[in-house]
């Protein structure tokens, strides 16, 4: 997969270079590349931004450089698929998170200050699909902390970057519910048990145990995701609990 990111603070996107998403670089599971977009600025101070038409606080992104910057980077017929980041756009999930790991390429627009001139957006949807994006709702500076957040939780769904795939099928907000907790030796730590069954070695009563752990999770923490559940996917002994 290609990916690209268009910032005004390229040195924001630096932890891209550590760890497992670093390591899926250097093997060429990924091809990453930063722009700042001031590169497409023509005036001395390399301005991106501007009072927002109709007044009120803050700044608005120009569609100059913007412009310019898409022009340049997709010279051809072949189209990223955009995503831009606000805090108004669709929120991002892990459903999301498998619809983006099986593009080719995506380019992300980093918004700041009050956002991107909407004309950006509305151009660049004549010729690609556009997508705005959030990742929750509260307010970031700039949308770069949302990209290391996307393109982390895209990275590992990508074939070869985790050793263990099979751990992507059990995880939270996979089939909907959170994951039970985890534990690890020793079996006893400071008077706190590790929950015997999962020492038991029946594997049955291990998964059961599991399962009504996520279903207790999740009503606890996450009441909002319970209501959406597929009741389908619940059996006699899920709807007791
Ligand atoms: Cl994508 N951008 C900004 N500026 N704030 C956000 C966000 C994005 N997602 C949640 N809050």
């Amino acid at each position: 997969m290609r990916i690209d990111v268009v910032t005004v603070f390229p040195e924001y996107l630096s932890p891209l270079e550590l760890s497992l998403i670093g390591r899926a670089r250097e093997r060429g599971l990924l091809e990453l590349n930063v722009h700042d977009l001031r590169r497409w600025t023509h005036d001395v101070h390399h301005s991106v931004d501007g009072a927002p038409a109709g007044g009120g606080a803050g700044m608005v992104m120009k569609p100059q450089p913007w412009g310019e910057c898409l022009d340049e980077l997709i010279p051809g017929e072949a189209k990223p698929r955009l995503l831009v980041t606000s805090p108004a756009g669709r929120p991002f999930t892990q459903a999301m998170a498998h619809e983006l790991a099986a593009e080719p390429w995506l380019m992300f627009a980093c918004g700041r200050y009050e956002g991107i001139d909407q004309r950006v957006v509305d151009h660049a949807s004549d010729s690609m699909e556009v997508t705005e994006v959030s990742i929750g709702d509260y307010v970031l500076f700039g949308g770069e902390v949302a990209v290391l957040a996307i393109v982390e939780a895209v990275t590992r769904l990508l074939p070869g970057v985790l050793g263990n795939a099979a751990s992507l099928d059990d995880e939270s907000h996979n089939d909907g519910l959170l994951e039970a907790p985890a534990y690890t030796r020793p079996a006893e730590w400071r008077g706190l048990e590790v929950p015997p069954v999962l020492l038991s070695g029946d594997h049955g009563k291990v998964d059961r145990w599991r399962r009504d752990q996520a279903l207790l999770r999740t009503a606890k923490a996450r009441p909002d995701l319970l209501e959406r559940i597929d009741r389908d996917n619940l059996d006699e002994r899920d709807r007791r609990l």
